[in-house]
């Protein structure tokens, strides 16, 4: 990529752009998001995802998951609604149209189920972030949708562009440029100095630290992203503001050591810097 194409974007660098909310907003106008996925075995990806959601200000928060995870994720996060999905009927197309976002992928499973989903989202046609499992399948079922986001960590990535994570990283720019080139939207190439790309600006985001390297945190990741893009940002800035948040949430949750940290310890702080 050209060297003017390059940024380096660290939290300085962002101003103050998280005003205070309108004194007449409304939970109807402050976002509506519905996150998708949690196939057996893996409600806490979407748990994680939704709560990220509500927390980086997103006024209401539907997650859409297999049934038996209602009870776990209501009563832990009694904020979120919920819709049990078996089958892919009328009703969960009505809980993608209701939605500004979706957010689609985390712990979605590689069956039937996430690939259903999956469908009905391309066919919904909104602002979405794939992350995760969704991303997997796209490797594998091409879709249609094109304003999206796409949250790939070096593996993910790797099966996107069909080649070996070894050759993701010795050209992590190379690839975030491939990844552009055949699934269009915003890339976000995870991983330590995270790139962020939408086929102008390529953004070099040197946030976070190893204390990030365990499972659940690009989970969360994903809700903030799709949060900032329910509350008005477009789909570049809310990727580049998030991944900020979410390493800045990193490096304050550090502060009690980086092993051992939880992606739920996030929380706190991404509520703080979202204000
Ligand atoms: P290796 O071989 O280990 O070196 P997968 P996943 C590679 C859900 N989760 N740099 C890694 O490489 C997710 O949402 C659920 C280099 C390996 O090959 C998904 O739906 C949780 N390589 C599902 O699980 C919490 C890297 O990628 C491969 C890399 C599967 O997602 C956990 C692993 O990726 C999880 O979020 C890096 N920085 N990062 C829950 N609580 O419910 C990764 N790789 O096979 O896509 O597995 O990312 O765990
Ligand atoms: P995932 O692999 O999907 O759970 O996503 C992991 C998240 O943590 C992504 O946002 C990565 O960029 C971030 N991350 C993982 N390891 C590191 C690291 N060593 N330094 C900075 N960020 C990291
Ligand atoms: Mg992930």
């Amino acid at each position: 990529l050209p060297k003017s194409y390059l940024k380096k974007l660290v939290s300085k660098d962002l101003p103050k752009v998280f005003k205070p909310r309108r004194r007449d907003s409304h939970k109807g106008k402050s976002g509506k998001v519905t996150v998708i996925g949690g196939d057996k075995g893996m409600s806490g990806a979407v748990r994680l995802a939704s709560e990220a959601s509500l927390r980086s200000g997103a006024g209401l928060v539907t997650v859409v998951s297999r049934p038996e995870h209602q009870l776990v994720i209501c009563a832990t996060r009694p904020e979120l609604m919920f819709w049990g999905c078996e089958l892919v009927d009328m009703e969960v197309y009505l809980k993608l149209g209701w939605a500004d976002v979706l957010v689609i992928g985390p712990g979605l499973g590689m069956a039937d189920w996430g690939y259903n989903l999956l469908k009905a989202v391309d066919l919904a046609d909104k602002p979405c972030v794939i992350d995760a499992d969704a991303l997997n399948l796209l490797s594998q079922f091409p879709l249609t949708g094109k304003s999206w986001v796409l949250t790939p960590h070096p593996g993910e990535a790797a099966r996107l562009l069909g080649v070996s994570i070894a050759e993701i990283e010795q050209d992590r720019f190379n690839a975030v440029r491939r990844l552009h080139t055949k699934y269009g939207g915003v890339i976000v190439l995870k991983g330590a100095g995270t790139l962020i790309y939408d086929g102008e600006k390529c953004i070099v985001a040197p946030v976070g630290n190893p204390g990030l390297a365990s499972g659940g945190f690009g989970d969360v990741l994903s809700g903030i992203i799709g949060a900032l893009m329910a509350q008005g940002y477009d789909n570049m800035q809310a990727a580049c503001l998030a991944v900020v948040i979410h390493g800045d949430a990193a490096d304050l949750a550090a502060k009690e050591g980086e092993r051992g940290m939880l992606a739920s310890d996030l929380m706190p702080y991404i509520h703080q810097l979202v204000n």
